[in-house]
Parts: C-alpha cells; sequence; structure tokens
C-alpha cells in the first residue's frame, strides 16, 4: 500500500513538473520584474491581473533586454534621435487606466505607465507638414497612427502595467497604450518610430482592417 501511495505522488510530481516547464514564458517573466508587485486598482478602476490578460503576436514572444535595447525616432523630425531604456525612464513619466480591446472582441483593463508621444516627439523636433507616425516592432509588426490624435489624446508608450515593468510577452520595453483604437494599434517590442506625411498601412490594416480602428467603428475596409 506504501509503495502504491509512493509511486501516485512520485507520478503527481512528475506531472506538475511537466505543467510547470511547459509555461516558458511566465519564467522569463521573472528577471526583469521580481521586485515588483502588482497593482490591481487604479483611479476607481478595476484592473485585469497580467496573467488572466491574453495576448497574441504574429511571431510570439520578442525577447528584448534593458542594456542593448535602442528605440530610433526618425523621418520628419530634426533630429534621428537613439534612445536607450535609461533615456526613455529619465522622462516624465504618466499613468492611466486604459481598457484595451482587440478587434476580436476580447479586452482587458490595465494601468499603464510610459512617456507621452508628445515629449518623444518634441524632442527630436517635428517638422512642419508632418501628419502620421508609424510604429515599427521587434517581430517585423508595424502600425501608424495620425500624429493629431497622438498628441491631443496624450497617447504614451508605456513601459510598465499595473506598476509592474512589462514582461516579455506583454511588449518589453514599450507598448503603445492607443486608447480608444482597436488592439492591432497597440503595438508592442516597438523599435522604431517613423514621422511621415504619407498614409501608411500596418501588418493587419494592410490585411483588410480599418485604418482609423475607433473601438466600435467599422473592423474592417
Ligand atoms: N509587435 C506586435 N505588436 C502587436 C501585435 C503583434 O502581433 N506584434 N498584435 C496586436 C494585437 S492584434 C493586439 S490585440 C494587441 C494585444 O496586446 P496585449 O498583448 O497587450 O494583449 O497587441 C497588438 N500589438
Ligand atoms: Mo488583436
Amino acid at each position: 500500500m506504501k509503495k502504491i501511495l509512493f509511486t501516485l505522488t512520485l507520478i503527481l510530481i512528475l506531472l506538475s513538473a511537466g505543467c510547470i516547464s511547459t509555461t516558458p514564458d511566465e519564467a522569463e517573466v521573472s528577471p526583469i520584474n521580481e521586485n515588483e508587485t502588482e497593482t490591481l486598482e487604479y483611479d476607481g478602476v478595476d484592473l485585469t491581473p497580467i496573467d488572466e490578460q491574453r495576448n497574441n503576436a504574429i511571431k510570439g514572444t520578442q525577447y528584448l533586454y534593458p542594456d542593448d535595447y535602442r528605440l530610433e525616432i526618425t523621418g520628419m523630425v530634426n533630429e534621428t534621435t537613439v534612445l536607450t531604456y535609461d533615456d526613455i525612464l529619465s522622462y516624465p513619466s504618466v499613468s492611466k487606466a486604459v481598457p484595451l480591446d482587440c478587434v476580436e472582441g476580447w479586452g482587458f483593463a490595465a494601468k499603464w505607465t510610459g512617456v507621452k508621444m508628445e515629449t518623444l516627439l518634441d524632442d527630436a523636433g517635428l517638422q512642419e507638414g508632418a501628419t502620421t507616425v508609424i510604429f515599427y516592432s521587434e517581430d517585423g509588426y508595424s502600425t501608424a497612427l495620425e500624429l493629431d490624435y497622438l498628441l491631443d489624446k496624450n497617447i504614451i508608450v508605456a513601459y510598465k502595467i499595473n506598476d509592474v515593468t512589462l514582461p516579455h510577452d506583454r511588449g518589453f520595453p514599450l507598448q503603445l497604450v492607443a486608447e480608444g483604437k482597436y488592439g492591432y494599434k497597440w503595438a508592442k517590442w516597438i523599435v522604431k518610430i517613423e514621422v511621415t506625411n504619407e498614409d501608411y498601412q500596418g501588418y493587419w490594416e494592410s490585411r483588410g482592417y480599418n485604418n482609423n480602428a475607433d473601438v466600435g467603428g467599422p473592423r474592417f475596409g
């Protein structure tokens, strides 16, 4: 009898170990934010815990690291600017509770902390006539938004979610908080920002999704 119990316990342990090793993404979270505590309420808004938030990406999680990360800001700016992770953290930070709504019908609410696009663009020096800002990501993803929208709505690129540094699978180091816009405008793993005066169709937009992407508005065309 004891032998059977022992064997059963052993099987259980082996099974649960198997479960743990099949979720590498969670293990990858810890090096960046092991000493941080997640907040679940902000500004009167109940937030969705990070491990209950969904995410999807065209090529899965991208792994960028603070030491060799660079953000390029280029195009219709006075000077192409290359920022380090520490440069980005040194700007004044802004926090807000904003829901993310994927065009496929799921969503979640989170507290986002980061730097205003206006701050980054002003620093690089916006040129006359610019209308559009394109965001390029490490996985080859891209999307674009109107410059006026980014400035008027105080849109931020976030480096924290629910007070925790963005985990790798959530877009470390930066995710665009495109409030009011469908999830496909919320670029993750941003490596380059380009200012232009031309229309641009991003990854999903060039595959039929609406380029305006207002939540509640048309999803296609
Ligand atoms: N780089 C990159 N950013 C991306 C995507 C992607 O595939 N690659 N998917 C977009 C889509 S369709 C959605 S719904 C949101 C999901 O964001 P989340 O991971 O914060 O839930 O990320 C957006 N940003
Ligand atoms: Mo999405």
